[in-house]
């Protein structure tokens, strides 16, 4: 597996070529759509691996919170089902329409809400994949600057959880998120 690790203040961020259904951190972030019932990408990996238990549970956060599907940025949790992962975090990143509707505002708020969540679980260790970058279209280049910058900040104001990592599907995408974050973190 290929791995890039980095020591930001107290904690860890790394970088994973690997698929995020085998990640055994405290969660793992589904990058989800509005309905929280599923889809593709990795949103279909993980309901595919967890098993049924984590849509029924979605299906209860629509019904009581979120009749109206849940909007873009913010994040719910579920039990992690059959993964090793004890909890998934639904968030939802921004479609890309040409990055002047708010797509950075909302890609952040994504980052943010997910690791909000975590922090109000008490976990202490999180995966994410690169939200927003495959059916939703969203540049990796900017993606990847925005998602380690926003992971980053986080560091420095939070210090419970220690250790984030993520999980990148391709080499191509792996490598765009290693040279961004060699230009954040070694400098
Ligand atoms: N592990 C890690 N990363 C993965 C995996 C995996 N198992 N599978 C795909 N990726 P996408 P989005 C990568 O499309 O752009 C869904 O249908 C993928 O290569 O999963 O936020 C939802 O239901 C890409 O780099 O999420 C929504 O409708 C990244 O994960 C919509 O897609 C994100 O790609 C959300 O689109």
């Amino acid at each position: 597996m290929l791995k890039k690790e980095y020591s930001i203040r107290n904690s860890f961020l790394e970088l994973v070529l690997g698929d995020i259904t085998e990640m055994n951190t405290d969660a793992i972030v589904n990058a989800a759509n509005s309905s929280l019932l599923g889809g593709g990408g990795v949103d279909g990996a993980i309901h595919k691996k967890g098993g049924p238990k984590i849509l029924q549970e979605c299906k209860k956060i629509r019904k009581f919170y979120y009749p109206n599907g849940l909007p873009t940025g913010e994040a719910v949790i579920t039990s992690g089902g059959k993964l090793k992962a004890k909890y998934v975090i639904h968030t939802v990143g921004p479609v890309w329409s040409g990055g002047n509707h708010g797509e950075s505002r909302l890609l952040k708020k994504a980052y943010y809400s997910s690791l909000n969540l975590a922090l109000e679980k008490e976990l202490t260790s999180v995966s994410f994949p690169s939200i927003s970058t495959g059916a939703y279209n969203y540049p990796v280049q900017e993606a990847s600057y925005l998602a380690l910058k926003t992971i980053k900040n986080f560091f420095y104001k939070n210090s419970e959880i220690t250790k984030i990592v993520i999980v990148l599907f391709s080499k191509k995408t792996f490598n765009i998120y290693l040279s961004t974050a060699q230009m954040l973190f070694l400098q």
